[in-house]
Order: structure tokens, then sequence, then C-alpha cells
């Protein structure tokens, strides 16, 4: 990015969400107002949604996810060390894929203020409009067997649980939601490269409902999503989040990595799951079965008893959804 637009940008972003002349940008920059225009053109093509309110000038009309911002308040000594920021991208998960395809680095990360083609699993849609959710995507290079993967998915859910919790007090679906009152406020996305017994990288997308409003909800998921938003009825910052987020998740997954030590995230699994207790529907393929949510194992598997079984079966992450009798959860 040129310069001049990166000074326009930051001109925008310290104003964000409020607006800020041309006049007065062209007089802090020392550059005329035709130059301002073009900066904020050349910004709209990169995909910044940047509007313009006539006379009194132009605003990012949401709170932004700034670098700088973010790295203020982060704690780590790998994760997001390293991290790129996007105004819009298809989707982080597919990004990173491709980036980790050629070299993947430890720790990467990228975020996107915009989605237009963001993924859930099993090639579900993910909806991410521009500067009112999160979309974060990274990259890891654990030593641990294949199998294991699913684990990542619970940790990043415990990880999220305890970064949120002077926020608002979340639930894990499991496998891979995160709900306040039923309603789906984080998606997790885990997907890995390997071969048998190795695996090259993991990609773990997170997609997080901050200040999405109802009405900027797809019509289809207005029942069952909700936001930070629409909880806390106040806007929030997203750098602060993410940070936070990215602080936690580290701890906890060098802590699993360096000793294997997966009771932390257990616990908070555990005592935080919106399904244990719970009748449930497991959904696989075109089967759906009623059954009793028990427990979750020591590898993070859901224990769940059929309806009319007398023994308990754990059900392992991968293709399975589960559903509410009465309800999303
Ligand atoms: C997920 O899938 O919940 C994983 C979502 C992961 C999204 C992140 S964003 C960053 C990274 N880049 C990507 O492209 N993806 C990851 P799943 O359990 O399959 O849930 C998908 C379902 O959630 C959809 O079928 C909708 O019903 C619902 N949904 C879509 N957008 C939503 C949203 N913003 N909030 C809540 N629910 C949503």
């Amino acid at each position: 990015m040129t310069s001049t637009k990166q000074k326009i940008l930051n001109l925008l972003i310290k104003e964000a969400p409020g607006t800020i002349s041309g006049e007065k940008m062209g007089q802090l920059l020392a550059i005329s107002r035709t130059a301002i225009w073009k900066g904020i053109q050349g910004l709209k093509d990169e995909g910044y949604g940047i509007v313009s309110h006539g006379k009194s000038g132009y605003a990012l009309p949401y709170l932004p996810i700034v670098k700088k911002k973010i790295h203020e308040q982060l704690t780590t000594t790998f994760l997001g060390q390293k991290m790129q920021i996007l105004p819009t991208i298809s989707s982080t998960n597919a990004l990173a894929k491709e980036e980790a395809q050629q070299k993947a680095e430890n720790g990467m990360v990228y975020l996107a203020e915009e989605q237009t083609l963001g993924r859930g699993r099993l090639g579900r849609a993910w909806s991410s409009p521009k500067g009112k959710t999160i979309a974060l995507s990274m990259v890891l290079t654990p030593e641990i067997a294949p199998m294991e993967a699913s684990k990542l998915t619970q940790i990043v859910a415990a990880a999220f649980v305890d970064a949120t919790k002077d926020l608002a007090d979340v639930q894990i679906k499991w496998p891979n939601d995160i709900v306040i009152n039923g309603k789906k406020l984080c998606g997790i996305l885990t997907e890995i490269s390997a071969e048998l017994t190795q695996i090259h990288y993991v990609v773990i997308g997170i997609g997080i409902n901050t200040n999405l409003s109802l009405a900027e909800m797809p019509a289809d998921i207005q029942e069952k999503a909700t936001s930070l938003l629409q909880i806390l009825g106040k806007e929030i910052d997203p750098n602060r989040l993410i940070a936070r987020f990215l602080n936690t998740f580290e701890s906890y997954y060098s802590d699993f990595i360096a000793t294997g030590n997966y009771e932390p995230t257990l616990q908070i699994c555990r005592a935080h799951s919106a399904v244990i207790g719970k009748d449930i529907y497991v959904i696989h393929q075109e089967s759906k079965r009623l059954a009793h949510a028990v427990d979750l194992d020591e590898q993070g598997q859901l224990i769940v008893q059929f309806e009319n079984e007398k023994e308990t079966t754990p059900i392992f992450a991968g293709e399975v959804s589960i559903r509410g009798t009465q309800g999303y959860i």
C-alpha cells in the first residue's frame, strides 16, 4: 500500500466509527483534497468499507481490526507475532491453507474484516459481513498424531470461554460451537494436512460474531445465531478480544503440546458444556438419532447413550452434528 493511502487509512482508523472530513485529512497530511479523494477510492478498491458522508467526510463505520492495537496487548511468544490483516478475502482458512502449503509458519495468524466465501464444516457457509465479525485463522505445526487434532478444537473452545469470561457466560456446544442462551456466537473449523502418522500443518479458523446486529444477519440464521453486540447491547473492541483469545489459546496449547496435559481444557469443556446432561439429536449424514449426552471422555469425545440402548457410546467429532430436541441446542 502506498504511504499516502496508509496515512489516510490511519486517520480513518483513529476516527472510526466516526467521520473525518476530506479537508481535515488534507490539512493533517499536507496534501490536496483530490489526493485524499484518490486515496479513498484506492482504499475502497482494496476492499475497505469506507463510506462517504457528503460534505462531512468519510468514515469506517465499524471498529476496525488493527495490528498495532492487537500487538500492544499480545503476550504470546509465537502465536500472532506474525499476522496478516485483510479488508476482504474469500476465506481466511482458504488463504492460510494456500500459504501453509508453500511454507507452514507455526503461529501465523490471518484476520479479515469480511469474508465473501466463509466456510463452516462439511462445506457449509459461514457469514462474515464487513466489520461486524472476527474471521481469524491460525497456522500451527504441532507434533501430535493426526487423531489428536480434534483435541485442538476443544482447546480453542476452552480458551474462548476463558478469554471472554468477563464479557459473557458462554457455553460450548460440542464439538465446535460457542453458544449463548442456546444461540451460536462463534464457530470453529479445524482443518489438517497430514499423512497417516504425521501432521504437516493445522489451520484453525474461528468466526466470532462481535458487532453484528440482528438485521445484519442472514435471515436463515437469525433464529439460531447471536452476537456480543446483541448480548451486551454495546459494541466491543475486536482487537482486545483477538489479543485475549490468542494469549489464552497459546497458553493452553503450549501446555498441551509440551506435556500432553489436556485436563484444563476438559475441565472447562465439561463445566461450560451446552449439551452434557441434555437429550440431543446426533446427526450423521442421513441419520438422526435421539440420545442423552452423558459426559466428555478423556479424549474429548462426547459420550452419549442412544435411545433404547443400555451401553454408552463415545462419538468422534469428525462428521457429526448435534441439535437440541427443542431447537438449536
Ligand atoms: C462452523 O461450522 O461453525 C465453523 C465456522 C468457522 C468460520 C471461520 S471464520 C474464519 C475461518 N475462515 C473460514 O472460511 N471459516 C473459518 P458449522 O458447524 O458447519 O456451522 C455452519 C453453520 O452455522 C451454517 O450452516 C449456518 O447455519 C450457521 N452460520 C453461518 N454463519 C453464521 C454466523 N455468522 N453466526 C452463527 N451461525 C452462522
